[in-house]
C-alpha cells in the first residue's frame, strides 16, 4: 500500500480504484482479521508458556498425570471450528458477489471492449467505435467497462489489479471480465502468465477519464490510427512486444509504446475465436504464437 503510493500508476487492489478491487481489499482484511483469532493466542501464549514453565520455576504447579480438560478441547476444536464456519460462507457470499461474469450496475450503459490476448501484447477492440489500441487502453469513470476476452496463441492471464480480479485467457474460447472504476487514473494491467520472453512486457495502461477526456482519446485514436485489417493484423500478431510492434506499425503521432487502430474489421473478433472452432487442427502457419507462423505479405506500396 506504501509502495504503491510511489508511482503514479495503481498496480494493487490494496489501492482500489473501483467497487470490485475495494471489496476484494475489504474480503482480505476480514480474512485476515478472523484468522488473527486463531493466530493471535498462539504467538502470544506459546513463550508465555515456555517461560511460565521453564526448569527452574518452582512455582509452576508440575502435574505430570493430567490428560484430559473438557473446556480447553472445547476451546481448542470449538474456536476454529467456528472461524471455518465464518470463512467459508464469507467466501461463498464474495465468490458470487465477485463473479467476474455478473455485469456492475452503472449508471450509464455498460461499454463494450473485446480483448485478443496476442504474444506479448493485449489487442482492444471497441466494436462500438470502430477502434482498436494495443498496450493502452481508455473508459470513461463510472460507466461499467464489460471485457470479453480470447487469445490467439498460448493461454494468458489478464489482470487490471487496482480495478477487478484476473480472468484466463485461451484460443478458441471466450471469457468475460467487468470493471469499473470511480476515479479518474492510470491503472496498471498485465499477463500473470508465464508464457515465454517477452511476457514481463505484456502490461498496459488502463486509462479511467472523465466522458469529455473519453471523447477526445477516441478522436485521438481514430484521427492517429492506422488500419487494422487482415494484413495488418498478422503482422501485430507475430511474436513481439508492444514496443517492437509499435516499431513495425505505429505513426510518430502514437504514444511511444501503443498502438492505435481505425477502420476496424467488424467480425475480427469472431474470426479469431472461430479459427480454433472449426473441427479440425489449426496448422501453425495459420496460428499466431506457433513457431512456424506465416503472417499475411504485406501490401504492396505500403511502406515500413
Ligand atoms: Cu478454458
Amino acid at each position: 500500500m506504501l509502495l504503491s503510493a510511489c508511482s503514479e500508476q495503481r498496480s494493487s487492489f490494496l489501492d482500489p480504484g473501483g467497487p470490485i478491487a475495494a471489496a476484494q481489499r475489504a474480503h482480505m482484511i476480514e480474512v485476515v482479521g478472523w484468522t488473527m483469532i486463531a493466530v493471535l493466542p498462539v504467538f502470544v501464549l506459546v513463550p508465555l508458556m515456555l517461560w511460565r514453565y521453564r526448569y527452574r520455576n518452582d512455582k509452576a504447579r508440575y502435574t505430570p498425570d493430567w490428560e484430559f480438560s473438557g473446556w480447553l478441547d472445547l476451546l481448542m476444536w470449538g474456536v476454529p471450528f467456528i472461524i471455518v464456519v465464518v470463512l467459508s460462507s464469507m467466501l461463498w457470499k464474495s465468490t458470487h458477489a465477485l463473479d467476474p461474469y455478473k455485469p456492475i450496475a452503472s449508471a450509464e450503459a455498460p461499454l463494450e471492449v473485446q480483448v485478443i490476448g496476442l504474444d506479448w501484447k493485449w489487442l482492444f477492440i471497441y466494436p462500438e467505435l470502430g477502434i482498436a489500441t494495443v498496450n493502452e487502453m481508455a473508459f470513461p469513470v463510472g460507466t461499467s467497462v464489460s471485457f470479453v476476452l480470447t487469445a490467439d496463441t498460448v493461454m494468458q492471464s489478464f489482470v487490471i489489479a487496482a480495478l477487478a480480479g484476473q480472468i484466463y485467457v485461451m484460443p478458441g474460447m471466450r471469457t468475460q471480465l467487468h470493471v469499473l472504476a470511480d476515479e479518474p487514473g492510470d491503472y496498471e494491467g498485465e499477463n500473470m502468465q508465464f508464457n515465454g520472453l517477452g511476457f514481463t512486457k505484456q502490461k498496459f495502461r488502463a486509462l479511467a477519464m472523465t466522458p469529455a477526456d473519453f471523447s477526445a482519446w477516441v478522436e485521438e485514436v481514430r484521427s492517429h490510427g492506422v488500419a487494422l485489417d487482415e494484413a495488418t493484423y498478422g503482422r501485430l500478431a507475430v511474436a513481439s512486444t508492444g514496443t517492437q510492434a509499435h516499431d513495425t506499425l505505429g505513426s510518430p503521432q502514437m504514444p511511444a509504446d501503443a498502438l492505435y487502430f481505425n477502420a476496424v474489421e467488424a467480425a475480427l473478433f469472431e474470426g479469431v475465436l472461430h479459427r480454433y472452432m472449426r473441427g479440425t487442427a489449426v496448422p501453425p502457419a495459420l496460428q499466431p504464437g506457433a513457431v512456424g507462423y506465416l503472417p499475411p505479405p504485406a501490401p504492396t506500396g505500403e511502406s515500413q
